[in-house]
C-alpha cells in the first residue's frame, strides 16, 4: 500500500519508522511518504492559512496551495486558473453537493462509497481528510481502507481546511473522505492521521506476525462488541483469582463465559454499541445474557 501523507509537520511521521509500522515499511508491505505543505507554497513566508471569510477566530487553511499540492499527488491537470478568486461563488452551507460553481466544474455526484470504479488509470488514492466535524472513523471504515492500494492524508492545522478543497476533488471523481477520530479537538490531524493509519494498516494481509490476533477484537466481527477480559498467569496473583471457569479446559465454557462478559460489558460500558447489535448475529444463550 503506497501512502502519502500532507502536513506542515511532516517530522510527525517520524514515529511510523518504528515498530510494526517500521517493520511493514522494511517488507515493501507499505511505503509511506510525508511531504511538507509548504514546499508548495510560493511566497518568502510559506503562508498556508488565511483568515476565514465571514469572520471568526483563528486561520483557515488556503485551498490555492492545498491544490498544487494534491493536483501533484493526485495526478490532475490544474485546471485554468483564470478564475480569479474574487469570481469565485462562496457556498453558504458546508453541503458538498451545493449545485451551482459552473466556473469550477461541479458536476460530480458526491459520493462516499465508491471505491475503485470510474475510468481513471489503475489506482486513484483515496484521499482522506482528518477533520473533527466529519463522522466518526470506525473499525468499519479501517476495513475498507486496508483494501486501498494508495491512501493520500491531508492534515489540515490551525482551524481546518477551507471546505472546497474536499468538495473540489470530489467533483473531480476522486473517492474523498473526511473523519472524526472521537468527540474531543486536537490541534490538527497529525495525531488524527497516525491514528487512522495505525488501525488501517494493521489489517492489511502480511501485517501482523499472528494474523489471529485480529480477528477477536473488539469492534470486529458481526455485531461489534467490547472484548472479554484477559487473563495470564499465575491463577491467582496478590489474593486476586482469574475466573475458575478459564481454568476448567473445557473450550465450549470458555467461550461462553467470554461471549457473555463481552456482552455483559458492552451493555454497561457502550450502550449505543448493543442497540446498534444485529439481533440475527445473537444466539439463544446471548439472549439470556
Ligand atoms: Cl480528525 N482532527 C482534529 N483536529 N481534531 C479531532 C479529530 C480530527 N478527530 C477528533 N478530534
Amino acid at each position: 500500500m503506497k501512502i502519502d501523507i500532507v502536513s506542515v509537520f511532516p517530522e510527525y511521521f517520524e514515529v511510523l519508522n518504528l515498530s510494526l509500522m517500521g517493520k511493514a515499511q522494511s517488507k515493501g508491505l507499505l511505503e509511506i511518504t510525508a511531504h511538507n505543505l509548504r514546499d508548495w507554497t510560493h511566497d518568502v513566508h510559506h503562508s498556508v492559512d488565511d483568515t476565514p471569510v465571514g469572520g471568526g477566530a483563528g486561520m483557515v487553511m488556503k485551498p490555492e496551495v492545498w491544490a498544487e499540492c494534491l493536483d501533484e499527488l493526485l495526478n490532475l491537470p490544474a485546471p485554468n486558473e483564470d478564475d480569479s478568486p474574487d469570481e469565485l461563488v462562496f457556498p453558504t452551507s458546508e453541503s458538498s453537493d451545493s449545485p451551482a460553481d459552473d466556473a469550477l466544474d461541479f458536476s460530480g455526484i458526491p459520493n462516499d462509497e465508491t471505491e475503485e470504479d470510474d475510468d481513471s488509470n489503475a489506482a486513484a488514492p483515496v484521499l482522506i481528510f482528518p477533520n473533527p466535524s466529519a463522522p466518526l472513523f470506525t473499525q468499519r471504515d479501517a476495513t475498507e481502507l486496508s483494501h486501498a492500494e494508495h491512501l493520500l492524508f491531508s492534515c489540515g492545522r490551525y482551524e481546518g481546511y477551507d471546505s472546497r478543497i474536499p468538495d473540489y476533488y470530489r467533483a473531480q471523481g476522486i473517492d474523498v473522505r473526511e473523519y472524526s477520530i472521537g468527540d474531543y479537538v486536537l490541534n490538527g490531524g497529525e495525531v488524527a492521521v497516525s491514528v487512522m493509519l495505525e488501525a488501517i494498516t494493521r489489517l492489511m494481509p502480511g501485517f501482523m506476525g499472528n494474523p489471529d490476533s485480529i480477528v477477536e477484537e473488539s469492534y470486529t466481527g458481526e455485531g461489534a462488541l467490547l472484548e472479554h477480559r484477559q487473563y495470564t498467569k499465575p491463577a491467582v496473583w496478590r489474593g486476586i483469582a482469574v475466573p475458575d471457569v478459564l481454568l476448567s479446559g473445557d473450550h465450549g465454557k470458555v467461550d461462553r463465559f467470554r461471549r457473555d462478559e463481552a456482552l455483559t460489558r458492552t451493555n454497561e460500558i457502550r450502550p449505543d454499541l448493543i442497540e446498534a447489535l444485529d439481533c440475527k448475529a445473537l444466539d439463544k444463550a446471548d439472549r439470556k445474557t
